[in-house]
């Protein structure tokens, strides 16, 4: 398996490694998307079999879902679970403060409920994903199908005001067709370059009716576990 993973699959890994480390037997684990996260669910299906650990996990996406029941982990709603111990998840971007793009992989609003009601928040990446300022990956913004082009200008009225460099505003597209999220709604990609000040363009986009939720999770991450091809990991 090992000699089959690219050095970037290696390092988002070794993340995934450490960061299941710091799970424990009867918690309730927010589980991440992407293939970073994937690693975990998989790191962690293996200690249930391994060591008989036994966690409940609240998926942040219904492919999530979908693997963490393949591995045998107890899947649950956070309605069902209410406050969780811990979430681990991947992300686009993350910058000194910890502040992260998130959203790449289309399930940023599922995952940040989850990380929101968890007591510790883990970011697994491999070393490419830290920056020293967040938006040259463009940030994910989920917006509701409903008057999507009306919506579509006052993001761009909104960003047009305030600290980037780029202001392209593009529907993201799978198969030709516009990308469908888990909840059912579509997703702005806005290529900024760079985000001067997050806080600010956070707040402007989630004013705009339409929009469901942005990908910048500011003052949500608690740890950043880094990976590398090597198979160090360092924790931040
Ligand atoms: C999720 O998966 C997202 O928030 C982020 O967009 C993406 C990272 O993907 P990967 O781990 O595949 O690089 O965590």
């Amino acid at each position: 398996m090992t000699d089959t993973l690219s050095s970037s699959d290696l390092a988002k890994r070794a993340s995934a490694l450490k960061a299941a480390e710091f799970v424990e037997s009867g918690m309730k684990v927010g589980l991440g998307t992407g293939s970073t996260a994937a690693f975990l669910v998989r790191r962690l299906g293996e200690r249930m079999r391994e060591e008989g650990l036994r966690i409940v996990g609240v998926p942040t996406s219904a492919q999530t879902a979908r693997l963490a029941r393949e591995e045998g982990i107890e899947v649950a709603t956070l309605e069902e679970t209410g406050r969780l111990d811990i979430c681990i998840d991947g992300a686009d971007e993350a910058d000194p403060r910890l502040n992260l793009i998130k959203g790449g992989g289309g399930a940023l609003l599922w995952e940040k409920i989850v990380a929101t009601a968890a007591d510790r928040v883990v970011v697994i990446a491999d070393a490419g994903k830290r920056v020293p300022v967040l938006g040259a990956f463009p940030l994910p913004v989920e917006v509701i199908p409903f008057g999507l082009s009306s919506t579509r200008r006052l993001i761009e009225e909104a960003i047009a005001g305030l600290d980037v460099d780029g202001r392209r505003v593009e529907l993201r597209l799978r198969d030709g067709q516009p990308f469908v999220t888990d909840e059912g709604n579509r997703i702005l990609d806005l290529h900024l370059g760079r985000i001067g000040d997050p806080l600010a363009l956070a707040l402007r986009l989630n004013q705009i009716p339409g929009v469901v939720e942005n990908g910048l999770f500011l003052g949500i991450a608690d740890t950043l576990v880094i990976g590398h091809a090597d198979g160090r990991a360092e924790v931040v």
